[in-house]
């Protein structure tokens, strides 16, 4: 199985997911969360992992530069023997040194249908822009934030009397749906980063 660790720095239902989905006996998954860091401490995504006996480490970003926060979280990545890593919820932008280091094996899922809305507050850019179709991404990290080549989306509906909140709620199950599979595709070799930073499928 490749070992997976998973960056978070909140509450980690994204987490939550690739757990119920790699744990899951029937799902035979290629995955195994051997790892997970938070650079928040006590969030309740650390208790999800500390719950089913799964590694995890906080590292504080606060007084850290960030090439200095990123080389530490690497170190433990390398150290755990990790083969990809998975941003779930995960609040910090990390520096080209680090995307370089884990280029075609780390993952990041996004709150909207990329390339719209990059960025903090996708719900309330989709809200403010009008569209009737929302929805989230699973793409591999590239020095840009929410710019990696696309492995998976899923298009949500945005109700009418949608708020923030409630099209946040909608987007997640969807994320939660994509997020696992999209690791399962690239745990199995079924989909790479080719040189040119395009996402290529074998299934
Ligand atoms: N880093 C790169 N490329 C990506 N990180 C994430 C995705 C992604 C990535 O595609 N290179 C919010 C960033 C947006 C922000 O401005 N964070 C601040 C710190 C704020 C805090 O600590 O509360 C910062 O300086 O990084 C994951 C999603 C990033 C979310």
């Amino acid at each position: 199985k490749k070992r997976v660790a998973v960056l978070i720095s909140g509450s980690g239902t994204n987490l939550q997911a690739l757990i119920d989905f790699t744990l899951a006996k029937t799902n035979n998954s290629s995955a195994e969360i051997a790892l997970v860091i938070s650079n928040i401490p006590d969030v309740e995504g650390l208790k999800r992992a500390e719950r089913v006996g799964i590694p995890t480490l906080v590292i504080p970003h606060k007084g850290l530069k960030r090439a200095e926060f990123d080389k530490l979280v690497h170190q433990e990545l390398v150290k755990a023997e990790i083969d990809i890593v998975c941003l779930a919820g995960f609040m910090r932008i990390l520096s080209d040194e680090f995307v370089e280091s884990w280029k075609g094996r780390m993952l990041n899922v996004h709150p909207a249908l990329l390339p719209s809305f990059k960025g903090m507050h996708s719900h309330k850019q989709a809200l403010e822009a009008g569209v009737r179709i929302h929805g989230c991404t699973v793409h591999f990290v590239d020095n840009g934030v929410d710019t990696g080549a696309i492995i998976l989306q899923e298009a949500v509906p945005v109700f009418m009397n949608d708020t923030e909140e409630s099209l946040q709620e909608r987007v997640k199950l969807s994320e939660h749906k994509i997020f696992p599979q999209a690791l399962e595709y690239l745990a199995s070799g079924k989909v790479y980063l080719d040189s040119n930073g395009k996402t290529v499928w074998n299934l």
